[in-house]
């Protein structure tokens, strides 16, 4: 067997064969000695391929290893009394170091986590009024959605799935144009160029694959826009997933993976999903740095998701970040979690509490007191009321609605359909 020969070794000495005495091969090697395509026969110079994880490892001062296996613990700022965690116990591990972000921003951040809560009670009990047809809760997860929609810049995008509506909320979308696909009257509530947020993925995983085109051709383009792409702990297992991580690192593309371990998909546990020691881990087989965090510590996520978003727009990307967090509720208004988790588990988790925490970190800072409180809690709960009344609202919808947008010129077939949903409907109302 030959050895494969490395970009940057000596080319094979050629021994000459008798075909290459003949006229005609003579011929031949002439015309490719002067072909612009010619095989240069020069030594190539020592040229060591370059690796990116060694290139960014040296940012840090650490070996590629460190650089791209996620600290051995959750990265954690915050305790879940709201105390911050000193240097000493944390352990900070080279290059995972990870300041706190600034009383100012902590404040803003912890408004929007208290209106993403009252919107997802007010979307809980709108489900259960027959108002809205499915709503996939983000109780518990807020911290993630805020902070990942808080990272990001003008020109980024967003792609979430169909649990983030907090995050997209946080990006600006109004909680009544997000919360209409939920209700069913129409494909998506949102313009999505308007607020660069891609609309809320159902399909497991699909918009990762579309997160690394959009990076893709801004690379390409020269533009300066990362893309911030979240999944579930279930999605890692998803074909999609491997095909995204693996392009976006052969590339080298500006994409920040979120994945927000929760713990199940439906009712399949992480342990039934994957036997990687963490879902973090799995970055460093595309190559890319991984980092885990204590998904209900929005500290440490602002820090963390913060820092990714910068190393991606200097070129340093793709990451992935695990965030290890709970889904309170069950999977969606159509599910029973009683059937597959223990209230024990469930209960538990009240005491990581990502509102809770910031709150208690905020008000020892002298942050946020009595009044700062009760004015936020004023916003979220006018926030939820202009949101049940204008569900209250029956919408106004044309079933011919169906078929607009399909296609710029609408075919036959969908004519014909549209042609004769009209005639039903005549019929129905004469
Ligand atoms: C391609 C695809 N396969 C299956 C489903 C059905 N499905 C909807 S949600 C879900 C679980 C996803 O779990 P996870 O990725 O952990 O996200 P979570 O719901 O916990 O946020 C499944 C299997 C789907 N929507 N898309
Ligand atoms: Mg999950």
């Amino acid at each position: 067997m030959s050895e494969p020969t490395s970009p940057g070794s000596e080319p094979a000495a050629e021994t000459p064969t008798p075909d290459s005495e003949a006229p005609e091969a003579q011929e031949n090697s002439a015309i490719e000695a002067t072909a612009p395509n010619a095989v240069d026969e020069t030594p190539a110079e020592d040229t060591a391929p370059v690796i990116p994880a060694v290139e960014a490892s040296k940012n840090f001062g650490i070996t590629p290893e460190a650089y791209m296996l996620p600290a051995t613990s959750e990265i954690q700022l915050l305790a879940p009394d709201g105390q911050p965690v000193p240097d000493s116990e944390q352990g900070p591990e080279p290059g995972h170091e990870y300041p706190m972000p600034s009383t100012e921003q902590l404040l803003k951040a912890y408004e929007k986590l208290v209106v993403g809560r009252r919107i997802n009670d007010q979307n809980m009990a709108l489900v259960r009024q027959g108002r809205m047809a499915v709503y996939p809760s983000s109780h518990g997860q807020e911290a993630c959605q805020v902070a990942a929609a808080m990272c990001l810049g003008a020109n980024d995008w967003l792609f979430p799935t169909y649990r983030d509506s907090v995050a997209v909320m946080s990006r600006g979308v109004d909680p009544l144009e997000v919360m209409s696909t939920f209700r069913g009257d129409w494909h998506g509530g949102f313009d999505p160029r308007e607020y660069k947020v891609s609309i809320q993925a159902t399909p497991l995983t699909t918009q990762l694959l579309h997160a690394v085109g959009v990076a893709h051709a801004a690379k390409l383009r020269g533009e300066d826009t990362v893309t911030l792409a979240m999944c579930g702990d279930g999605a890692t297992s998803e074909g999609d997933f491997h095909e995204a991580l693996n392009f976006a690192a052969v590339f080298q593309l500006p994409v920040l993976f979120l994945v927000q371990n929760n713990g199940y998909a439906i009712s399949v546990p992480l342990s039934s999903q994957t036997h990687a020691p963490t879902l973090a881990h799995k970055a460093v087989g595309y190559g890319m740095a991984g980092e885990r965090v204590d998904g209900n510590d929005l500290a440490a996520l602002l820090s963390v998701l913060g820092r990714g978003v910068d190393l991606c727009r200097q070129g340093k990307g793709p990451l992935l970040v695990e965030a290890m967090t709970y889904r309170m509720q069950a999977h969606t208004n159509a599910d029973d979690d009683t059937r597959y988790r223990e209230r024990d588990e469930v209960s538990e988790w009240v005491a990581k509490d990502p509102i809770t925490r910031m709150q208690r970190y905020l008000t020892d800072q002298d942050a946020l007191d009595d009044a700062a409180s009760e004015q936020i809690s004023t916003h979220a709960e006018d926030m939820a009321k202009r949101l049940r009344e204008a569900m209250a609202t029956k919408p106004e919808l044309d079933p011919q609605d169906l078929f607009r947008h399909v296609y710029s010129e609408p075919t036959t077939q969908l004519r014909e359909q549209s042609d004769l949903l009209a005639d039903e409907l005549s019929r129905e109302e004469a």
